[in-house]
């Protein structure tokens, strides 16, 4: 039992440690910039925390914060419409993907434009990730059908197509201009 909670512990700050490595390669903030929230729900319909899109040099830079979510790692993506109905949230489509490539940072063909990290989250049920994403604009992000932030039941391997084999979709949360 002991030996079980001392590797949460080490994963959880491992999660950390690769928080951090994404704050640091954040593009610069744009004078003016864009910024676009998304406010993320259970299938039950609590609110379960935020993402934020924010437009910077290159890209746009992502952030996720929740609370009440099941402990674990989970996929996490940007999917390609801005639809969120629960319980499966399958409205929201795939993944966002304008560039036709595969699934997953790890696969040769790949990413999607809306891959993102796993996001950790902790016995206390809280997680948050940072990252940018080269490319992505904010007009791409809230085109005529919009798009949402869908965290996964499950782990993204980060290379399977289409989805990295995350599973079902448990939170979800509609992009709009902030
Ligand atoms: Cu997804």
């Amino acid at each position: 039992m002991r030996g079980t909670t001392m590797m949460f512990a080490g994963l959880t700050l491992l999660g950390l440690a690769g928080c951090n490595e994404h704050e640091m390669k954040t593009g610069a903030p744009v004078a003016g910039g864009a910024v676009a929230v998304a406010t993320l729900h259970s299938a039950a319909g609590k609110d379960v925390g935020r993402a934020t899109a924010t437009e910077v040099a290159g890209g746009l830079r992502i952030t996720i914060d929740v609370h009440g979510m099941p402990a674990g790692t989970h996929g996490a993506h940007i999917h390609t419409l801005g639809r969120c109905d629960p319980t499966d949230f399958a409205s929201a489509g795939g993944h966002w993907n304008p560039t036709g490539m595969k699934h997953g940072s790890m696969n040769p063909a790949g990413p999607h434009e809306g891959d993102m990290p796993n996001l950790v989250i902790g016995s206390d049920g809280r997680g948050a990730i940072g990252v940018t994403l080269p490319g992505a604009t904010m007009a791409g992000l809230l085109d005529a059908d919009g798009s949402a932030m869908v965290v996964h039941a499950g782990r993204d391997d980060l290379m399977t197509d289409p989805s990295g084999n995350s599973g079902a979709r448990i939170a979800c949360g509609v992009f709009g201009a902030s």
